[in-house]
């Protein structure tokens, strides 16, 4: 493929919890400059049950469901670790790009030098604390930003948009 004709990926990076507890951030982002991506949207959030159960959709019949909604909110680690940062990330082949640099689910599976194989653990109730979330596909990562972030909290439009009038504003949303 020419450079031209190279399609752009964006995919949405979560640093859950315990990338947060074990003070994994500027560390994570500086694995992630070897992909070669831009970070088009960032931003940290305090992470409802909802959020949850809207983003972990295929694992809401889980037995372990709770145990990871305690973990992904950070209610784990106590009232200072209920938050998340989430990116955007934009590039040429970029979802498998940070899968790779991301590792396997498993910790205990994940590639030792991953930064899930480096930094994760399965806790004590079986929940595998992976420091980072990162989207699997083109249509989870398109779920996934319009989720996570309102159109005008990224530089550029990059799924379509609307505008809708509430309140007498103009406002910017997703179709
Ligand atoms: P992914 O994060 O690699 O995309 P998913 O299957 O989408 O993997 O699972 C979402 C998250 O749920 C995982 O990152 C992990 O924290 C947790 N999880 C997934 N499967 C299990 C399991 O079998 N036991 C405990 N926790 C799990
Ligand atoms: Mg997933």
């Amino acid at each position: 493929m020419t450079e031209a004709t190279k399609k752009d990926q964006y995919t949405l990076i979560i640093m859950k919890p315990d990338a947060l507890v074990k003070s994994l951030t500027g560390n994570i982002l500086a694995r992630f400059l070897e992909a070669r991506l831009r970070i088009i949207g960032a931003k940290v959030v305090k992470v409802s049950r909802e959020l949850v159960e809207q983003h972990y959709e295929h694992l809401i019949d889980e037995p372990f469901f709770n145990d990871l909604y305690e973990y992904f909110s950070g209610k784990t680690y106590g009232p200072n670790y209920e938050r998340v940062l989430a990116f955007v990330y934009e590039g040429e082949d970029a979802i498998s790009k940070v899968r790779r640099i991301a590792g396997a689910t498993n910790p205990l599976e994940a590639d030792p030098i991953s930064i899930r194989g480096a930094y994760g653990r399965i806790n004590k109730k079986g929940v595998m604390e992976n420091v980072i979330h990162c989207s699997d596909s083109e249509e989870s990562a398109k779920k996934e930003v319009h989720l996570w972030f309102d159109p005008d909290e990224i530089i550029k439009e990059i799924y379509p948009t609307k505008k809708v009038v509430k309140n007498n504003y103009e406002v910017i949303e997703w179709v």
